[in-house]
């Protein structure tokens, strides 16, 4: 049990080892609820199971951690979580035009894509700028998910679809994503569906039945420990598969949890809107092998792009020297020699490593591993080392 410390008392539900009772906890005391802020068909589970703060993503609320840092990291390291990510909004978009749709929002050649893949793809606007990072599905020929990150992509296709009179059908259905991440991911998923969910290849997605109703179910997922996503559909019984996942998953140390910070940043997993920001091209933000550059697939960016194959400034793994910093809530300025050369977007302690890892944007000037910088943290000036690759899986 991993939830030592926390406030609320231990309600041992036969249905559920770890279920707390949290209803004298009210999360108006942190945010005013409101109808605005969506909540997913797991958010009462994962709520009632200790969440210890929210963002907002997409309209929706998501979990920032459960334990403390640390616990929640090495939990999801040598167990299974489920993750309430139902933030991950989809964009359907169906019809003959689909295909040709979705092309024209990204540099990365969707034609080759067969019916049970994912892809993960830059999107982009006609100036080459990201818009998004989102994972594609594609469910048939002409029928395609496209799971966002925070940002409002569904207009651009709305916008783009209704401006040049494609014959295609664009919203966003009811469905949410949950997360089920960690090295028993495996073991977990086959207990529920059976052992042939152990072949769904990385970035491939299969029907499995949800109480009666069939649901895609991917090898995917924000970390790095394996696992899978399984998009679940509809607004009800998500509180009943849970409670049959935390039951199946009893020996193996089920609990709930959510995108850890430090294990993403650790291991490069980037973050629209903090790591990559509508001024970052796909280059910049180090996705390029996500970019087809030989011929244009049909991405309205592709030109622009073009033009922009050799960044100035772009996507580093940088180690900071000294104690635990701080978490962060803005920029810190990257220096060397007294002049910005960049910042740091995201930042954590990478446990396993021992050191302070984190997600740069640096200037060509600097980006060369073993680089030495300094960094503006609210703990002071630190120093700073640009290294050769994410530390990644330990
Ligand atoms: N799952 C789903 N949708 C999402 C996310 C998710 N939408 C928003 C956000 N997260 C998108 N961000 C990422 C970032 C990285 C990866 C997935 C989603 C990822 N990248 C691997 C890599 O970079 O090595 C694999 C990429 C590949 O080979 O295609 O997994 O988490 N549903």
């Amino acid at each position: 049990m991993i939830f030592g410390g926390l406030p609320g008392k231990v309600h041992d539900n036969a249905m559920n080892h770890q279920t707390r009772d949290f209803a004298m906890r009210d999360i108006t005391t942190t945010m005013p609820l409101t109808v605005r802020m969506r909540r997913s068909p797991f958010w009462a589970r994962s709520h009632a199971a200790g969440a210890q703060g929210y963002i907002v993503y997409n309209n929706m609320l998501i979990a920032t951690g459960f334990a403390c840092g640390e616990e929640d990291y090495r939990h999801l390291k040598s167990a299974v979580q489920l993750w309430d990510v139902g933030c991950e909004r989809q964009i359907e978009i169906s019809g003959p035009d689909a295909a040709r749709l979705v092309q024209m929002s990204t540099p990365r050649d969707i034609s080759k894509m067969v019916d049970d893949q994912c892809f993960y793809i830059p999107t982009v606007d006609r100036r080459g700028y990201m818009t998004n990072d989102p994972v594609l599905l594609r469910l048939d020929e002409d029928r395609y998910w496209v799971s966002i990150a925070d940002s409002d992509l569904i207009l651009y296709y709305k916008g783009l679809a209704a401006g040049l009179g494609l014959d295609v059908s664009v919203h966003e259905p009811q469905v949410a994503p949950l997360g089920i991440q960690g090295p028993k991911a495996d073991e977990l998923a086959a207990r529920i569906w059976g052992a042939q969910v152990k072949d769904i290849r990385f970035f491939r997605h299969a029907r499995v039945d949800v109480n009666g109703t069939p649901m895609v179910l991917a090898r995917s997922g924000y970390s790095v420990q394996g696992g899978y996503e399984l998009y679940f559909e509809g607004e009800t019984g998500g509180d009943i598969l849970w409670d049959q996942l935390m039951e199946a998953g009893r020996d193996l140390d089920v609990c709930a949890g959510c995108p850890c910070q430090a294990e993403r940043v650790e291991a490069g997993l980037l973050s629209y809107l903090s790591d990559i920001t509508p001024d970052m091209t796909p280059f910049e933000a180090g996705l390029g092998r996500f970019c087809d550059m030989e011929r244009d697939p049909g991405c309205l960016g592709w030109d622009a792009l073009q033009a922009k194959q050799t960044p100035t400034r772009q996507i580093r793994p940088i180690e900071i020297a000294g104690d635990p910093l701080p978490p962060q809530g803005t920029f810190w300025p990257v220096e060397a020699e007294g002049q910005r050369v960049g910042r740091i977007s995201s930042s954590c302690r990478a446990y396993d490593f021992d050191c302070n890892a984190a997600i740069g944007l640096i200037d060509a000037s600097h980006w060369e591993p073993g680089t030495a910088v300094q960094v503006h943290t609210p703990a002071g000036m630190r120093e700073a080392e640009i290294k050769e690759k994410f530390w990644g899986k330990f």
